[in-house]
């Protein structure tokens, strides 16, 4: 079993990931893990989110005992909006808690131009390699006219994603992570891992 360890407080990410690692690789290979309550999450204010990702990873990394992971991942995500010039990019948590979906609807009440992406940038730590890596995945979209669909989390009801006519809250979770940002993020980051490892047996093997 791969044991990755995945920072964040939103099991709804956990979820996803855990979906479309065992779709991808068929067999349970993976484990998929939150921290416990006792680590801290420590996030700074950035305009990039790989700054925001990596702070947290490294500050993560100082507490916690890397013999236990194969993996270790943190990811910050935000919807950019164009009319907005990439707002709220990486404010999306503060401007989701604060004005919500409606509020941010209302930003864009007056423009036609509704497109959108999604972003998510995953900073990780392999066991047994020094440095700290980065991945990250868009997809692409328009913002609805009005929130749509009950699965999902945070902007799913208002982000249309390309080649659909439907919300990701209305697709559900297993169109999601098949499109989604966090998951072309995540899969670059395995694929990363997976080549690591085989060439670690490689070398063994040649030995
Ligand atoms: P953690 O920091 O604990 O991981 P978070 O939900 O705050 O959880 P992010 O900072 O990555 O995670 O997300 C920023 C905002 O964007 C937040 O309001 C999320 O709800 C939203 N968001 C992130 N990924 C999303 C997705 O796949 N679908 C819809 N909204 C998403």
């Amino acid at each position: 079993m791969i044991k990755i360890l995945y920072i964040t407080r939103n099991m709804n990410k956990i979820r996803e990931i855990e979906k479309i690692l065992r779709k991808l690789f068929k067999e349970e290979i993976f484990s998929v893990e939150a921290p416990s309550s006792d680590i801290e999450i420590i996030e700074i204010q950035s305009d990039d989110l790989a700054d925001i990702a990596l702070y947290t990873l490294r500050k993560a990394l100082e507490k916690i005992n890397m013999e236990k992971w194969d993996i270790i991942m943190r990811e910050d995500s935000g919807l950019f909006i164009e009319a907005l010039n990439g707002f709220p990019g990486p404010y999306s948590s503060y401007v989701y808690k604060k004005i919500g979906l409606d509020g941010v609807l209302k930003l864009l009440e007056r423009h036609e131009n509704r497109r959108a992406f999604f972003k998510a940038v995953v900073a990780y730590k392999i066991k047994g390699i020094d440095d700290t890596f980065i991945s990250s995945g868009e997809v692409y979209g328009v913002i609805s006219r009005e929130a749509r669909g009950l699965e999902g989390f945070g902007f799913d009801p208002i982000f249309i994603p390309d080649g659909y006519d439907k919300t990701f809250a209305e697709l559900g979770e297993d169109i999601k992570i098949m499109l989604s940002h966090r998951t072309k993020a995540i899969l670059k980051a395995i694929d990363h891992y997976l080549k690591t490892v085989s060439n670690k047996l490689y070398h063994i093997s040649v030995e």
